[in-house]
């Protein structure tokens, strides 16, 4: 079967994403995302028993280089599938529940880290000079152009020339406006740090339900502790990261996704984006229970 437990290429990741919807036709769903800068498909897998159910909105490998993100996105996908009807809480999630995830959001800059430079981060816009890219993570319609972004080109955090100028900020935008009261919860998966980040951190400004973001956090973080001892912290972007405009995450929570999250995976610093491939399984393991407590909160929400 399909190894979980090494780093994968895009072509490695789209293929599996349309072999697990072929093995689980009744629980996944494979479409098309929407089409990357440089031509590549950005792949989209639905999961559970029911279209019409409320939605959490998952991704992984916004950053290019951070690649425990898609792995972690593989390893959920799979666990859904393999444990429903296995696991009780799996099956019960599934059946209330709409998970659509986006294995592998930045599709050419992913590819690029792998074929070209280990380091990369951004998208692989042309901007016209030497430097090439956008970083998608500056690009959404979250007061954009505004501090912890940069209007050069050859900047790590380029914010691009114009608001989700980048095909796959485009497609997220589209997709949570169109799901707009739908989607429960959004998390997008990061690397590295062990950090819950939730909105906001376009501004030194109070989510609305900041109250419920932390305590949600809080427990979540304290289920992924409990399982290998790897302690994750948490808080609103602008003090437990730093302030950085255009982001996925205060983007859907200002669209009316109810809970939103950043969650940069292991480690803290020892090997940073080049976490070896022997501690994925464990990472896995560790952020299905962050997971599970975040799921089970919207379900008795419901
Ligand atoms: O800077 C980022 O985009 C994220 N950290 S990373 O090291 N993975 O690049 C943090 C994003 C936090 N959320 C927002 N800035 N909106
Ligand atoms: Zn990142």
């Amino acid at each position: 079967g399909y190894d979980y437990d090494v780093y994968h290429t895009y072509d490695e990741i789209v293929q599996w994403a349309n072999d697990v919807a072929n093995q689980y036709p009744l629980l996944a769903k494979y479409e098309k995302f929407g089409d990357s800068y440089e031509g590549r498909e950005i792949p989209r897998l639905t999961l559970g028993t029911s279209a019409s159910n409320p939605i959490v909105l998952i991704d992984c490998g916004i950053h290019a280089r951070e690649w425990i993100s898609p792995a972690f996105c593989q390893c959920y996908v799979n666990r859904m599938l393999s444990q429903y009807g296995v696991d009780t809480g799996v099956t019960a999630a599934m059946q209330s529940l709409t998970f659509v995830v986006l294995p592998v959001l930045n599709a050419d800059g992913y590819a690029y880290s792998h074929t070209d430079d280990r380091m990369w981060r951004k998208t692989r816009r042309d901007n016209g000079g030497f430097c090439k890219g956008v970083d998608p993570n500056r690009n959404f319609d979250a007061n954009w152009a505004g501090p912890g972004s940069s209007a050069s080109p050859c900047s790590e955090t380029y914010y691009g020339p114009s608001v989700a100028s980048e095909p796959l900020t485009q497609a997220l935008q589209n997709f949570v406006l169109s799901n707009k009261g739908n989607i429960k919860a959004y998390i997008t998966f990061h690397s590295y740090g062990q950090v819950f980040i939730y909105p906001y951190s376009y501004a030194v400004q109070d989510a609305p339900n900041k109250a419920e973001l932390d305590a949600v956090a809080a427990n979540s973080a304290a289920a992924i502790e409990s399982v290998n001892r790897k302690a994750y912290t948490y808080g609103p972007g602008y003090e437990s990261m730093y302030l950085a405009a255009g982001g996925s995450d205060d983007f859907s929570l200002d669209q009316g996704a109810t809970l939103s999250y950043t969650i940069e995976l292991r480690d803290t610093g020892r090997y940073g984006f080049l976490l070896p491939e022997s501690q994925i399984a464990d990472s896995c393991t560790e952020t299905y229970e962050g997971m599970d407590v975040i799921t089970d909160y919207v379900r008795n929400s419901l």
